[in-house]
C-alpha cells in the first residue's frame, strides 16, 4: 500500500519530508550501503516501523521492531511507544525505547526486517528516550532524557550503576540524546525547547563518554522558530553518514497549514539535512524542501499499490489500536477480505489502517453490512476522529470530538454492499481562522461519483487542537457485528509543498 517514498513534490527533485506522515523521533543508522530508520508509535500496534534506504532520501518500511507486543488496554492515546535508538553493534541490530507506564525496553536482531527477539526489560533504566552507545572497550553507554546517563548490560538489562546527570541543555525539555564517538571527541545531541514550534537541536562534547560535557558555544544547532520555513518544530535528530562519507541529520519536523496558530494535520515527519563541520562542531544547515544535489545514486523504491485487496496478511504498514487480535481483525476469515467483529465499544477496537501520508488524498473501501454495521474512519486519536459508516438501511458521518459522538449528517442507502469514501482539500480561506484542510465523507453513487453526506473543518484532526505526539490514520472499522471490507484504496489527489 502506500508508499513512504516522498510526497510528489517540486519538480520531482529529492526533497522533504523524506518519510511523509506520522513518522516522528526518527533515529537512523547504517550498515555497510544500506540505511535502516525507526520511529516512533505510541498507541499503535505493531510498534516501532523499521524502514530501509540505499540513498537517505527514498525510504521503504521492511517490518516492525515491536510486531508481537500488544499495548496494556488502558493505554490511552500517545502513551504507548516512544522515541527509540536504533544501533548496529557486533553484527546485531539493538533498538531500545519506552514502552510508557511499563519502562524502558531492549530488542535485537540479525535482520532489522524481523524477526525481533523478546524485549529485555530494563528496570532501571529510567525516563524516556533511551540511546544506546559502545566504547572501545565495549561498555555500553544509556543516556536518557534528562540529560543523564548509566552503564547497562543490553544483554540483561541490567544496570551497572546509578542513573548520573550529565547535560541538561541550554532550555527546556533536553530530551532525545544520541551519544556518538567522532574523531577524538564524544558528542551529545540532544532536543530541546519541546516537541513544537520551539524545538531545536543542540550539542555538546567531551573527550569520555561520561563527560565533562562543554556546550557548543553556538547552540541551538538547528531551531525553525520564527522562521520563514514550511517546515516547523524541527528537532530531535539523529546524525549518519552519506554513502561519500558527508555527514547529515535525520530530524522530525512538521508542515503547518491554514491561518493562525497553524495547524498540522499529518502528525510530525522525518526530514533529511547536510550536516558540515566547523571547528569540531556540527553545523546542521536549515531543512530544505528541496534537497541539494546529492553525490550518490539515487535508490527510488518500486512505487506500492494504492490499493490493498486484503489477498493475504496485512502489510507491515498497517497499524491498529493497542493489539490486533485475530478473532476480532483478520484477512484470514473469507479469502480476499479484511473482516472486523465489533466489540460494541469504540471504533478504536477494530480501527485497523495506514497513515496519511500527504494532505490530499482519497481514501475508498468497498465494504459488505449484511451481518452488521461499519465504515471508514480518520482518527487523529481516540477522542478526535471523523467516520462514515453504513448498515444496510442508513449512512451516516459521525464526528468523535472531546469525548462526544454526533451524527453530523445521516441518509437512507438501503444497499449492504457500499463503497464509503473520503476526501481531504484545502480548506476555503476565511482569513487568519482559515483551517488546514476540509474533509468530505460520504459513499459513491453506482456510476461511481462521490456523494458527500458532510464536509468538516481539518483542524480538529490535528495535533494544535487534539494534544499529543501522533498524526492522522485513515482506515477501517466494525461498529457492529461483523464487517467483510473487499478492499481499501489510499491514494494523494494533489501536489504537496
Ligand atoms: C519524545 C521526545 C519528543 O519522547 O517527543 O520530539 C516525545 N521529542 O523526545 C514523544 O515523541
Amino acid at each position: 500500500m502506500t508508499a513512504s517514498n516522498p510526497a510528489p513534490g517540486p519538480a520531482d527533485r529529492p526533497h522533504n519530508p523524506v518519510v511523509p506522515g506520522f513518522h516522528p523521533d526518527p533515529s537512523v543508522c547504517r550498515v555497510g550501503a544500506d540505511y535502516y530508520l525507526a520511529c516512533s508509535s505510541f498507541e499503535y500496534h505493531p510498534g516501532v516501523p523499521i524502514l530501509h534506504s540505499r540513498d537517505l532520501v527514498h525510504w521503504r518500511q521492511i517490518g516492525n521492531a515491536l510486531a508481537d507486543l500488544p499495548l496494556p488496554a488502558d493505554t490511552p492515546s500517545s502513551g504507548g511507544v516512544y522515541a527509540p535508538t536504533l544501533r548496529h553493534h557486533d553484527g546485531r541490530f539493538h533498538l531500545i525505547t519506552t514502552e510508557v507506564g511499563t519502562g524502558n525496553l531492549l530488542v535485537t536482531a540479525e535482520d532489522p526486517a524481523g524477526p525481533w527477539s523478546a524485549p529485555v526489560r530494563l528496570p532501571d533504566v529510567p525516563g524516556i528516550d533511551p540511546d544506546l552507545a559502545w566504547d572501545e572497550d565495549g561498555t555500553c553507554w544509556c543516556t536518557v532524557a534528562g540529560v543523564a546517563q548509566l552503564r547497562i548490560d543490553p544483554a540483561t538489562g541490567k544496570a551497572l550503576e546509578e542513573p548520573r546527570p550529565l547535560w541538561s541543555g541550554t532550555r527546556q525539555a533536553p530530551e532525545a540524546p544520541h551519544l556518538y564517538r567522532i574523531g577524538d571527541w564524544w558528542y551529545l545531541m540532544i532536543a530541546e525547547g519541546g516537541t513544537e514550534r520551539a524545538h531545536s537541536v543542540s550539542i555538546a562534547r567531551a573527550r569520555r563518554p561520561d563527560g565533562p560535557f562543554e556546550p557548543c558555544p553556538d547552540n541551538p544547532l538547528l531551531t525553525h522558530a520564527g522562521s520563514h520555513s514550511p517546515i516547523q518544530n524541527t528537532g530531535h535528530a539523529d546524525l549518519v553518514q552519506g554513502p561519500d562519507g558527508s555527514w547529515w541529520a535525520l530530524l522530525l519536523g512538521v508542515r503547518p497549514r491554514g491561518g493562525t496558530p497553524g495547524w498540522h494535520p499529518l502528525g510530525r515527519e522525518t526530514y533529511l539535512t547536510p550536516v558540515t563541520w566547523a571547528d569540531g562542531w556540527p553545523v546542521i544547515a536549515e531543512v530544505p524542501v528541496e534537497l541539494p544535489d546529492l553525490p550518490w545514486e539515487l535508490h527510488p523504491w518500486p512505487a506500492e499499490p494504492e490499493r490493498e485487496d486484503f489477498d493475504g496478511p496485512l502489510p507491515p504498514q498497517w497499524l491498529s489500536v493497542r493489539d490486533r487480535p485475530a478473532d476480532r481483525i483478520t484477512t484470514g476469515q473469507r479469502p480476499g477480505r479484511l473482516t472486523l467483529h465489533a466489540r460494541g465499544g469504540h471504533f478504536d477496537d477494530t480501527f485497523t489502517g495506514l497513515r496519511q501520508q500527504h494532505h490530499a488524498v482519497r481514501a475508498r473501501t468497498r465494504l459488505d453490512t449484511t451481518e452488521g454495521t461499519g465504515g471508514l474512519a480518520v482518527r487523529l486519536d481516540d477522542e478526535h476522529a471523523y467516520t462514515v459508516e453504513a448498515d444496510g438501511r442508513r449512512i451516516r458521518v459521525l464526528t468523535h470530538l472531546g469525548g462526544r459522538t454526533t451524527v453530523a449528517a445521516e441518509r437512507e442507502l438501503p444497499h449492504h454492499d457500499v463503497v464509503l469514501r473520503v476526501e481531504t482539500a484545502p480548506a476555503a480561506p476565511r482569513g487568519p481562522r482559515t483551517g488546514p484542510d476540509a474533509l468530505a465523507l460520504g459513499h459513491e453513487r453506482p456510476d461511481g461519483t462521490f456523494a458527500a453526506l458532510a464536509t468538516l473543518d481539518g483542524r480538529y484532526l490535528t495535533t494544535e487542537v487534539a494534544g499529543g505526539f501522533t498524526g492522522r490514520v485513515i482506515g477501517l472499522y466494525a461498529a457492529q457485528g461483523t464487517v467483510h471490507f473487499d478492499w481499501f484504496e489510499l491514494r494523494p489527489t494533489g501536489q504537496d509543498d
